[in-house]
């Protein structure tokens, strides 16, 4: 099978396997493992933040940034499409007791005046606005790179305001190897961000969120308090590790794959490419082909290719480390004859 239904599915390098077993441990509630250490002071140097936290996942990551930076009663302002608003379960008003604001965006960015306006007066009608979220690159918007400029004018419409930003950049390192630029000059214009090690970086768990010292120490209790603090946890911040430091120069590879597969769908008959595919994503309209979403995703498996149904009309092909360019031509020749 071409497992193309997402970059989640990569399973870990043998150096990282390596890395797991020989792993120096510790218990790191009490402070004392190494590994996730040593992780955490590179997340930080790297995303040039002063203090970074190692998550569970990227959807603990976020919720973490949300209940650190907001109050119950809180409205929070992210993208209408947003995976924080879409693809977490409610989390924010569940656990938050925060409701949202959401915002149209073009192509994941939401335009500074409109997040500005959307920021509430002192009222004692109103909510008070807590936080606002960008996601990098943004996932329904298929893997769209937020430029550093957009950012920068939220950062500033949000600092005016004196309301804290936060950046959900489970992919932002596709956009900086796209972008061919540091991380850090998206990193710049956020106060904290969430990255994910398992998705193009290929580690088998974990995210990191980064921000100044005092959100970590709060953010490190909301952990505690959600089950996160792990002990041993050196055996999977290990291969995180490896990840972060190996892992991100090769991003580029997924993006050449994505082009090859977004040329094959374009010449498919009756399949539309909806994005601009900007970094690993592929999203397609398959409306033209008569067939329903399950149905396409259905015809697709029986030929040997796995994909995500993204909508009622439209499907989402992910590359990543574990397809090679080889199986990715293999299913362009597949996807052309369809
Ligand atoms: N995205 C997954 C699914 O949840 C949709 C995927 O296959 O793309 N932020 C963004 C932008 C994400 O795309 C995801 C995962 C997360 C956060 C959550 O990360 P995890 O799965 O580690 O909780």
């Amino acid at each position: 099978m071409i497992d193309l239904r997402s970059d989640t599915v990569t399973k870990p390098t043998q150096e990282m396997r390596q890395a797991a077993f020989e792993a120096e441990v510790g218990d790191d509630v009490y402070g004392e493992d190494p590994t996730v250490t040593r992780l955490e002071h590179e997340a930080a140097r790297i995303l040039g933040k002063e203090e970074a936290l190692f998550v569970t996942s990227g959807t603990q990551g976020n919720q973490i940034a949300v209940l650190t930076h907001t109050r119950p009663g809180n409205e929070i302002i992210l993208e209408e499409n947003s995976h924080i608003f879409y693809y977490e379960s409610g989390a924010v008003a569940a656990l938050a007791g925060v409701q949202t604001r959401t915002i149209p965006g073009v192509k994941g960015e939401m335009d500074a005046g409109i997040v500005e306006a959307a920021i509430r007066v002192e009222d004692q009608h109103f909510p008070e606005t807590g936080l606002i979220c960008v996601e990098n690159t943004h996932n329904r918007a298929g893997g769209a790179i937020v430029s550093p400029e957009n950012m920068e004018s939220i950062y500033s419409v949000a600092r005016n305001h004196s309301v804290p930003v936060h950046v959900d950049g489970a992919r932002l390192f596709n956009a900086a190897a796209a972008s061919r630029i540091d991380v850090r000059e998206f990193t710049r214009h956020c106060d904290t961000v969430q990255i994910c090690l398992s998705k193009g970086l290929g580690a088998p768990v974990g995210s990191i969120i980064a921000g100044d010292h005092t959100f970590i120490r709060k953010a490190r209790k909301w952990r505690k308090r959600l089950g996160g603090g792990l002990r041993q946890v050196g055996m999977i911040a290990a291969p995180g590790l490896v990840a972060l430091t190996t892992m991100r120069e090769r991003l580029m590879e997924d993006h050449e794959k994505a082009a090859v597969l977004k040329e094959a769908l374009q010449s498919s008959h009756g399949i539309r490419v909806v994005n601009d595919v900007d970094t690993n994503i592929v999203v397609a309209d398959i409306k033209g082909s008569g067939l329903t979403t399950e149905g396409f995703v259905e015809l697709l498996k029986d030929k040997g290719i796995l994909i995500a149904g993204f909508g009622p009309h439209t499907v989402r092909f992910t590359t990543h480390y574990d397809v090679s360019m080889d199986e990715v031509e293999k299913a362009a020749m597949i996807l052309k004859s369809l």
